[in-house]
């Protein structure tokens, strides 16, 4: 660009030659008109639009070298050459900016079109997960007690024999404590066998009045279609002065009409713990017969749902409480309940995970 001319290397165009050298940058005009328009209407990217701009706007462009040069004419020339050259720029810039534009609306159509999500098509349904049926069960069995006053005390499922057997009045040769039953972890460390050490915790640490549920997960060796090595239980616990039977039994009737329907009947059998006395085992009128007897309650009319019984006086003496205090304890199997609330007959069912059974309480 630098050597069009000797004397413009000098900076300067004599008078002389003014004609001329005007008519050379005119047809540079010309020829940088004839292709630059036509480059970028054919410009297919907006990189190759700037690419345009650069060789011809850019700091060392066509077009800016052919300015820059104008400062050797004479004045009346530099404005008549320049006036050209300048209105070619406006209409160059003009260009490339319309040719952005398109290009810029272009990609985005596209895009738009590519990406185009059909808002008329159905939605794909969305998964929905629901409740174990134990979980469910546990709930609700915990959420009646809650209705009847009782708070819900938690402890470790890995436990010291001291909290699981000693407290609980059971003794060293009982059968509940055989290795048959229990998972020992060392000789004093088990995995407890009921929830009753979260209550003997509780009275441990805070006086009388007591009125506590402890629900949750315990481990007896024991496998077959009705037990499972780890299950769930819920214990309640009631501690105040001039407790009797009669709270127990209406607190449980109030628990059996909640849960099974109002009016279903209640049967207290005597039976033995080591931890009350005296003790009952609970039945209720079978939920499938109504007490006709059938396959489910094995023709008597009635299932056994839970143990209970006064607390015994030595259980008060271990946790410091006077032998004096009154209370009553009772506890229940999630499982069994659940299994007769959904007429299950293998406990197993529950912990197999099968999608085609737990899909059948989709409510839950
Ligand atoms: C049962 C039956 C009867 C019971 C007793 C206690 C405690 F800690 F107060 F001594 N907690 N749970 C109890 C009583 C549990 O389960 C069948």
């Amino acid at each position: 660009m630098c050597d069009q001319s000797p004397d413009r290397r000098r900076g300067f165009v004599f008078p002389g030659e003014a004609m001329e050298e005007t008519a050379r940058v005119e047809k540079q005009l010309q020829a940088l008109e004839a292709w630059v328009l036509l480059a970028i209407e054919g410009a297919e990217e907006p990189e190759a639009v700037e690419q345009i701009r650069i060789r011809v706007l850019g700091r060392k462009g066509e077009l800016t070298e052919i300015l820059r040069g104008l400062g050797a004419f004479p004045p009346e020339i530099r404005r008549e050459v320049g006036q050209q050259a300048n209105t070619l720029k406006t209409r160059i810039e003009a260009a490339l900016g319309k040719r952005q534009q398109v290009l810029r609306v272009a990609l985005l159509e596209g895009l738009a079109f590519r990406e185009a999500i059909d808002i008329t098509l159905p939605g794909r349904p969305i998964a929905r997960g629901s409740l174990h049926p134990l979980t469910a069960t546990l709930y609700e069995i915990i959420e009646v007690f809650q209705h009847l006053g009782f708070s819900v005390a938690e402890g470790p499922e890995v436990e010291l024999d001291y909290y699981n057997f000693e407290a609980l009045n059971i003794p060293k040769d009982h059968p509940a404590r055989d290795m048959q039953d229990t998972f020992y972890v060392t000789d004093d460390v088990l995995l407890r066998t009921h929830t009753s050490p979260v209550q003997i915790r509780v009275m441990e640490t805070q006086p009388p009045p007591v009125k506590i549920v402890a629900p949750g997960r315990v481990y007896r060796r024991d496998a077959d279609p009705t037990h499972s090595p780890m299950f769930h239980q819920v214990e309640g616990l009631l501690v105040d002065h001039g407790v009797s039977f009669a709270d127990l039994k209406g607190t449980l009737q109030a628990f059996v009409d909640q849960f099974f329907g109002t009016g279903t009947r209640v049967r207290f059998r005597p039976s033995f713990f080591p931890f009350t006395e005296p003790s009952a085992e609970v039945d209720i009128a079978c939920v499938m017969c109504k007490g006709a007897g059938c396959r489910v309650c094995k023709g008597s009319g009635f299932l056994e749902i839970l143990g209970a019984g006064m607390v015994d006086p030595e259980v008060f003496r271990m946790v410091g409480y006077d032998p004096e205090i009154t209370g009553f304890a009772f506890g229940l199997g999630v499982e069994r309940i659940a299994m007769l609330r959904y007429g299950i007959d293998d406990i197993r069912l529950f912990f197999e995970n099968d999608l085609r059974f737990l899909q059948q309480f989709p409510t839950l």
